[in-house]
């Protein structure tokens, strides 16, 4: 249920996007933890329902709503040519977004609040969780597609609209200068938390070195590849369609990589509170690499698929350490539904961590199988 006054808001909005139909419901959708999202219901003339998405962006994650949207709609145009140059018919394939009365894609509001839309792709379903193996599989080829998709994709044409996103060398710095800044008050209780960051220091800055010294390169990736960013089809079970392009930006295959793993391979829930739940499911994650390296394997370089794992290393002590500082600076960032809900994410995720390096070369001998395969 909606409240009131966001439904009021919500009418005064939507008048402003070219929609078709008459509107007669929304309903929120509550599983990104940055933007906030609903749902719409248009009844059609001849009775039937085309569902939209409304967004409004979060402006303190988003700084520059403008140039994310011209990203987006780059990437999206490119994934639609190169669709149709393979002969792919692009129509439940990518996101189409709905043009505002201003003729742009962006509304903006009298509260300076950004607003966009797209089509809801009926049919789907994003899932938090995947206990099929071979679902997951059709998941990791979708991200795997999605990944060869921007292999072309020039770099130039995308701003860099969060600079430094995984940049885990620089983000402990702000997790340094957060705890020794200790806005909320927390930082007397986290002792053992913060032992931990400082602890796996060096790790944190093992990609970034790699791509600084031209080891690995920097390509254009997605940067945000949970699970429920790639809509499954009900009846096949296929990925249809990579959504939540916020983040298209110059980076590096290992992040896109550990972050499914480190999401869909989990056997708990990002914000699991009991600890002991949470751990790696060495099947699932044996079944996303296999349906990931399907697509990309022949495009990516040997380094690269041998290094996939410290990718979900050092991709899960990101996501710990970024909720860890979250917290520790009074929960500005990630959207919170209880008050302590950013350290129990960071230390679901620190559990995690290490089951990740528990299991860390099981993870190296089996992708260095591709490499041998190449
Ligand atoms: C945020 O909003 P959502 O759920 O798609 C975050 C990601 C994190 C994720 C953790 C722009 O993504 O980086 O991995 O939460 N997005 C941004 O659940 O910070
Ligand atoms: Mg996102």
């Amino acid at each position: 249920m909606l409240y009131n006054d966001i439904k009021h808001i919500i009418k005064h909005i939507i008048k402003h996007f070219d929609f078709e139909g008459t509107y007669e419901s929304a309903e929120e959708l509550v599983n990104g933890n940055v933007n906030f999202t609903y749902k719409l219901y248009y009844r059609q003339a001849d009775g039937s329902v085309i569902h939209y998405v409304l967004q409004r962006i979060n402006t303190v994650a988003f700084r520059d709503p403008e140039r994310l949207m011209e990203n987006i709609v780059n990437v999206v145009n490119h994934l639609v040519d190169s669709m149709r140059e393979d002969g792919i018919n692009p129509a439940r394939r990518v996101l189409t977004y709905i043009r505002c009365d201003n003729g742009s894609y962006l509304y903006e509001d009298r509260n300076g609040n950004y607003w966009r839309a797209d089509v809801f792709i009926d049919g789907t379903t994003a899932y938090d969780k995947i206990d099929d193996g071979e679902k997951f599989y059709q998941a990791g080829k979708g991200f795997g597609e999605f990944q060869r998709y921007l292999f072309d994709f020039p770099a130039e044409k995308l701003t860099d609209t969060i600079p430094d996103f995984h940049n885990t060398k620089k983000r402990f710095y702000a997790f340094v200068a957060a705890v020794a800044a200790d806005k909320a008050g927390r930082v007397k209780d986290l002792e053992k938390e913060i032992d931990f960051f400082f602890d796996r220091r060096k790790m944190m800055s093992e990609i970034v070195n790699e791509i600084e010294s031209g080891k690995i390169p920097l390509r254009v990736t997605h940067n945000d590849t949970k699970l429920n960013n790639v809509l499954m089809d009900n009846v096949t079970g296929e990925a249809v369609c990579v959504i939540d392009l916020d983040t298209v930006m110059p980076g590096s295959v290992l992040y896109d990589y550990g972050d499914a793993i480190r999401f869909g391979a989990a056997t708990a829930p990002e914000d699991e509170k009991d600890v002991s739940k949470m751990g790696v499911d060495m099947g699932l994650f044996k079944k996303f690499t296999d349906g990931f390296l399907s697509e990309v394997a022949s495009v990516l370089t040997k380094e690269e698929i041998h290094l996939l794992p410290l990718g979900v290393k050092v991709i899960t002590c990101e996501l710990a350490m970024r909720f860890l500082t979250d917290y520790i600076d009074g929960d500005e960032y990630f959207k919170i539904k209880y008050p302590d809900h950013n350290l129990v994410r960071a230390r679901a995720q620190m559990k995690l961590l290490t089951e990740v390096e528990k299991h860390y070369d099981e993870m190296t001998e089996y992708v260095d199988k591709f490499i041998a395969n190449k």
